[in-house]
């Protein structure tokens, strides 16, 4: 059965590989499973077709035959559980990948977010200084708890998984902050994520549309 995902016509990261679609990329590519791509405006993406897809008007959305699917950790998580190579086969192990999935979205994400928003959308507030130091420090701890978690290992719970796939797409975010270069070993992390053959598929991809 085809899958088709969205994606932008031309995203605001110009290739760099940010946008929510290379992670589904990535999945897919991951689980050798082939794909098409229907780039749309951010007009189009707020019109009746796209919002019976995604109610939030938001890219990347997931159709396969009858199915249709929103949110990145939905799709990821419904890949890596229909296809073999992105969760454990172990049931606890398993649930442990999940968990990691969830930790990426629900954990650290959410302060990535807070900074990515006062970087790009309050930076002329006369606040945002003081707000900036505060965000950054949030960042920091969760950088450093994930951090001491990781320690040593290459991946966060023995062999790569779908969680690794998220925490290191959600960690990319924060490339050009200079921020994961604090920590070492979370810096290397994202550098064997984005070294897998599967991840420079994924992000080629979305270059030859972006860039
Ligand atoms: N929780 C949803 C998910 O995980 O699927 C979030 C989806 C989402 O944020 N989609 C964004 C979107 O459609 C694109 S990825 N935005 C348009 C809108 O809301 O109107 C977020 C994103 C956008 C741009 C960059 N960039 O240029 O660096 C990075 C990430």
């Amino acid at each position: 059965m085809t899958i088709t995902i969205t994606a932008f016509e031309r995203s605001p990261d110009g290739g760099k590989g940010l946008a929510r679609d290379t992670r589904v990329r990535w999945a897919l590519e991951e689980v050798g499973q082939a794909y098409a791509v229907r780039l749309v405006s951010f007009q189009a993406m707020k019109e009746p077709a796209h919002l019976a897809l995604n109610p939030f008007g938001q890219i990347p959305t997931y159709e396969e035959g009858d199915l249709a699917l929103f949110e990145t950790g939905a799709i990821v998580l419904h890949l890596a559980q229909r296809h073999s190579g992105l969760l454990p086969q172990d049931a606890d192990a398993r649930a442990r990948a999940i968990t990691w999935m969830f930790a990426a979205l629900n954990t650290v994400e959410l302060p990535i977010l807070e900074f990515v928003t006062a970087r790009i959308l309050e930076s002329d507030k006369p606040w945002s200084t003081e707000r900036m130091s505060l965000v950054k420090d949030r960042v920091r701890e969760r950088l450093r708890q994930l951090s001491d978690r990781l320690g040593g290992a290459d991946w966060l719970d023995g062999a790569f998984s779908a969680g690794d796939l998220m925490m290191v797409s959600v960690l990319l975010r924060l490339r050009a902050s200079g921020l994961l270069d604090e920590f070492p070993n979370l810096a290397a992390y994202v550098a064997r994520g984005e070294a897998r053959p599967a991840y420079k598929r994924a992000f080629d991809a979305q270059a030859a549309i972006n860039t």
